[in-house]
């Protein structure tokens, strides 16, 4: 995320409040609005690196729900492999920011995904699962 202008540095420290409908910033839709502050599009689980990262997929090649699922699958208390386990720590696929991973069952992270999906895409064009939503940097 960056700021839409520039900020001029000197020795006094500048804030910046990403979170304030006030502050624009670089793209387009580049952040979504929740009880009346700014936030980041969540749901990528893969990383910056390779064609099908930097992108929030919910359907297709480079999903980011198949992230989701091998967080889940490979943690190695989940001993019988259950797709339902909740893997308990903040790690790339914990899209909503609780400190749990979840696959499958109440509040689970592929939510978040197809939210982030079909609300960003509904901006754009009619609500669409297989929409990408690329992230933007200057
Ligand atoms: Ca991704
Ligand atoms: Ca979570």
């Amino acid at each position: 995320m960056a700021t839409l202008n520039t900020l001029a540095l000197s020795s006094t420290a500048v804030t910046v409040d990403f979170t304030a409908l006030s502050t624009t910033t670089y793209g387009t839709n580049a952040q979504r609005i929740i009880n009346s502050k700014q936030v980041l599009w969540p749901g990528n689980t893969n990383g910056v690196d390779g064609s099908s990262k930097r992108r929030v997929i919910y359907q297709g090649n480079g999903n980011d729900l198949t992230n989701v699922f091998s967080q889940v699958l490979l943690e190695s208390g989940n001993t019988l492999s259950l797709p339902t386990y909740i893997v308990q720590r903040y790690q790339t696929g914990d899209v909503n920011l609780d400190g749990e991973i979840r696959y499958q069952g109440p509040d689970n992270d592929l939510q978040t995904i197809f939210s982030t999906v079909i609300l960003y895409s509904s901006l754009d064009v009619t609500y669409d699962i297989t929409y990408i939503v690329q992230e933007q940097i200057p």
